[in-house]
């Protein structure tokens, strides 16, 4: 049995499926080929447990050994320490995959998830729309010169900036062609495919 632990809920509501942030964890590990073991935490009831694992009651964490460590980018990163696959090891390709993970999370997440929230409880005017349009603006015209964000290849970067991107009211929102490539070709990847596949059936299990 792997040391390497993903914690995520029991079981969730059908909307949110697929998008659960474990899946970045195990498509890491997926691509990584690292061993992974996946283990649920109560959604309706959070207990003192989870909390001292992830003081927001949120999920996922991950275990490791000894190491407990939560924030999905945090994870990444942890995991990307054990393989080049996900973070090359020279000093400009790893600067290079580690500003675009925080430029995912930090500029594009930032901004994107607080305007999906405004779209979703039907606010008539998101406020947030004007400043999205600008970081996915700035992606697109990125994703226009290049194929990876980072190092020429897949890095965990490409990951999470896929995963920022795929949420379908952000996909949906503007014509921006090669954004729209970018998510594809990172969802058309086998690791993602298993990733989604068994968080699928991981809260399916629990129906
Ligand atoms: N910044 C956190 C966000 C975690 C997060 O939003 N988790 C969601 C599931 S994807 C959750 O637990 N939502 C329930 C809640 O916030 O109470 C991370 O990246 O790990």
């Amino acid at each position: 049995m792997s040391d390497l632990t993903i914690w995520t809920y029991d079981w969730v509501p059908e909307m949110p499926r697929g998008f659960v942030r474990d899946l970045r964890l195990r498509w890491a590990c997926e691509e990584a080929g690292l061993p992974y073991q996946v283990k649920s935490t109560p959604f309706k009831d959070k207990g003192t447990e989870h909390f001292e694992h992830q003081p927001f009651g949120q999920a996922p964490w991950l275990t490791d050994g000894d190491i407990s460590i939560f924030e999905s980018g945090a994870g990444l990163l942890h995991l990307a320490r054990k393989s080049e696959k996900l973070m090359p090891r020279d000093p400009v390709g790893g600067a290079e995959a580690l500003q675009w993970t925080i430029a995912a999370l930090n500029s594009v997440e930032m901004v994107s998830v607080p305007w999906w929230f405004l779209e979703m409880s039907g606010a008539e005017d998101n406020g947030l729309t004007g400043w999205l349009e600008s970081r996915l603006d700035h992606v697109e015209r990125v994703l226009n010169e290049r194929d990876w964000l980072a190092a020429g290849r897949f890095t965990v970067a490409d990951l999470i900036m896929a995963d920022v991107l795929r949420v379908e009211k952000v996909r949906a929102f503007g014509d921006r062609p090669a954004t729209e490539a970018y998510v594809a070709r990172m969802t058309e990847r086998p690791a993602f495919r298993k990733a989604h596949a068994d968080q699928m059936a991981h809260f399916a299990a629990a129906d």
